[in-house]
């Protein structure tokens, strides 16, 4: 059974996760309509892999007698400046969304909730790998700089990066 202190903040955590979907889902588009289908197929999967955590935190909290809510999400913005901006912003995200997932964690030691505090470890495993990623990418994307031969390949490479959610 989840306590209402806990039912609350995995709830949020949903939104989050929800918001972090959204949010890749409109660069994914972003990209697509500048022509850049290798970085709009890697944000759409993206989202995609989002949108699955926020469904892992429903079926969680069903499953330990708590009521799973699904809440409204703000608009995300339609433009991303430049790649190197929408890559900067990912990141950001994820650092953000990585500070939510250890107050969680925190939350669940206070409340000596061991069972949810072994499932958020998924999310502690995943969010060292989504920074990483992200990191690598701005790295790379810093290195092509202007050139846009650079870019082209960039392109088409980031698909490899494509993991199955
Ligand atoms: Fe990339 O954030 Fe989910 O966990």
């Amino acid at each position: 059974m989840l306590s209402p202190v806990i039912e609350e903040a995995l709830n949020n955590q949903i939104t989050v996760e929800a918001q972090s979907s959204q949010i890749y889902l409109a660069m994914a588009s972003w990209a697509e309509v500048l022509g850049f289908e290798g970085v709009a197929q890697f944000m759409y999967a993206h989202s995609d892999e989002e949108r699955m955590h926020m469904l892992k935190l429903v079926k969680f909290i069903n499953e330990r007698g708590g009521h799973a809510k699904i809440s409204a999400l703000e608009a995300p913005p339609t433009q991303f400046g430049s790649f190197k901006e929408m890559f900067q912003e990912l990141f950001n995200h994820e650092v953000k969304v990585s500070a939510c997932i250890n107050d969680l964690v925190d939350i669940c030691l206070t409340e000596k909730d061991y069972a949810t505090h072994n499932f958020l470890q998924w999310y502690v495993s995943e969010q060292i790998e989504e920074e990483a990623l992200a990191r690598n990418i701005l790295d790379k994307i810093k290195l092509i700089g202007d050139d846009k031969g650079g870019f082209y390949l960039f392109d088409n490479d980031i698909k490899l990066l494509i993991t199955a959610a």
